[in-house]
């Protein structure tokens, strides 16, 4: 693989960019592979990368139904910040946020980590209670975030009213080096680097069923034709289900659609990243002047790709009552992506009842900031059987009652 240097972006200007290579080969599936990842996604393609950085095992297919990313990688707000409750949560959002400070410099790809600082205002009193209690958590688990008060919210946020109508900002918590990157290339970053180290990322491939002889898994069914594998790794986020049914077990997963939408481009107005829980939005501007804008998930499971339109008009309302200048601005488009929740809002990274089978999923509406962390800590959990960053998110702490509970950390989405 050629190195991105300032140095090569040069020589092709002078070559009038005829010198430049694929990111990553297309090849065509083996008969089979150590290790099979379905689902190339972030944390698929982190995993799969992970797999051969730290364990040296680079025999590896990642099979997409898709193209790489066209899921909810693709398809979210890129908010990046690891200000949750519980220990476990904490220890692997901090590693993943700390993965990401480096991702460029690391993957050779510019991911565009924007470390602006993202902040959860407290709007009720609940609110202020509930993110006090995290903001002091934080100082334990060694997160670095603090509780503001109103005053610094405006300092920080000029366009937001703190005296709404209906909900003041009472404070919020704050996350300085929290941010955002840019989704598309973190996918892209890893998919060239898993590439580069021979690994298989097999687009257009979709898992239909999987092999197994002996309670083992053997190897997948494909609309490519059948491929085996030693380990298989499912990591397909709301079509989770589907793949588990496949193997003949049971998720507690729901899939519901998330939305999310963009306006025109305007002059810089906000640095940082605004979540407004209680009102349920959530806004920065990215790089190009557009506000990314995103609220609640459909109040129903469902599969589309594009959500209620209700939910906009209901988004679109909150936030103007915190930012009155959005009621000016035109939107341009709107997506969405089907986000698998589970009950206690926290992911599921395990084995499963099938010997060489795991699962990572459940990650819902706050996956993408996790997904260095996640791809760290499973392919750990893969290659060696276990992983302390996993331990905890196993899918025995749903009948051991063990729950990970994160509805405040998750809140602007449920
Ligand atoms: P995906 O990116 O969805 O990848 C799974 C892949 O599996 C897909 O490409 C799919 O095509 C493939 N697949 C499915 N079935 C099969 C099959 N049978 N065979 C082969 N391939 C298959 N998180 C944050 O941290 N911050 C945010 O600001 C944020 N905002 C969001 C906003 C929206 C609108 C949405 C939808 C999500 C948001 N999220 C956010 C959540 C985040 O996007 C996800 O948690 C994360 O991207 C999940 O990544 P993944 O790799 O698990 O799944
Ligand atoms: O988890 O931070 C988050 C988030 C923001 C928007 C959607 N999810």
């Amino acid at each position: 693989m050629k190195h991105y240097s300032a140095f090569a972006v040069a020589r092709e200007a002078l070559r009038n960019h005829t010198g430049w290579e694929r990111a990553w080969a297309s090849p065509e599936p083996k008969k089979k592979y150590d290790v099979i990842i379905v689902g190339a996604g972030g944390h698929g393609l982190a995993t799969a990368y992970y797999l051969g950085k730290n364990f040296g095992i680079t025999n590896v297919a990642v099979l997409e139904k898709g193209w790489l990313g066209g899921g909810n990688t693709g398809r979210n707000t890129t908010i990046i910040r690891s200000n949750y409750l519980q220990d476990p949560s904490a220890a692997i959002y901090e590693k993943a946020r700390s993965l990401y400070e480096t991702l460029s410099q690391e993957l050779n790809y510019n991911i565009m980590f924007s470390p602006r600082g993202v902040m959860m205002l407290a709007q009720t009193q609940a609110e202020v209670r509930g993110y006090e209690r995290t903001a002091h958590a934080n100082v334990l688990q060694g997160v670095k975030t603090e509780y503001i008060g109103p005053q610094r919210v405006k300092q920080l946020v000029p366009i937001i009213n703190i005296d709404g109508p209906r909900y003041p900002v009472l404070g919020a918590i704050w996350q300085a080096r929290g941010g955002t990157a840019r989704h598309d290339a973190v996918a892209w970053g890893y998919a060239r680097a898993c590439s580069d180290m021979g690994m298989h990322i097999i687009q257009k491939c979709e898992v239909t069923g999987i092999k197994q002889t002996g309670g083992k898994v053997t190897g997948v069914n494909t609309t490519r034709g059948t491929i085996g594998c030693d380990k298989l790794g499912v990591v397909v986020a709301g079509h989770s289900g589907h793949l588990a049914d496949m193997a003949g077990f049971r998720l507690p997963i729901e899939s519901v659609s998330l939305q999310a939408l963009v306006s025109e481009p305007i002059k810089p107005c906000m640095d940082v990243v605004v979540m407004a829980n209680t009102v349920h939005g959530y806004m920065s501007q990215s790089d190009k002047g557009e506000m990314v804008i995103g609220g609640g998930t459909d109040g129903y499971n469902n599969y589309t790709q594009r959500g209620a339109f209700h939910h906009i008009e209901e988004t679109v309302r909150a936030l103007v009552e915190t930012f009155p200048m959005v009621a000016r601005l035109k939107m341009l488009r709107q997506w969405g992506g089907i986000v698998d929740v589970t009950g206690d809002r926290s992911p599921i990274l395990s084995k499963t009842p099938v010997d060489g089978m795991f699962v990572n999923c459940g990650w819902g509406t706050g996956g993408f900031k996790a997904i260095p962390g996640s791809g760290w800590g499973f392919a750990e959990l893969m290659a060696k059987g276990h992983s302390p960053l996993t331990e905890a998110f196993g899918l025995n702490r749903f009948y051991e009652g063990r729950f990970i509970d994160e509805s405040v950390a998750a809140g602007v989405a449920h």
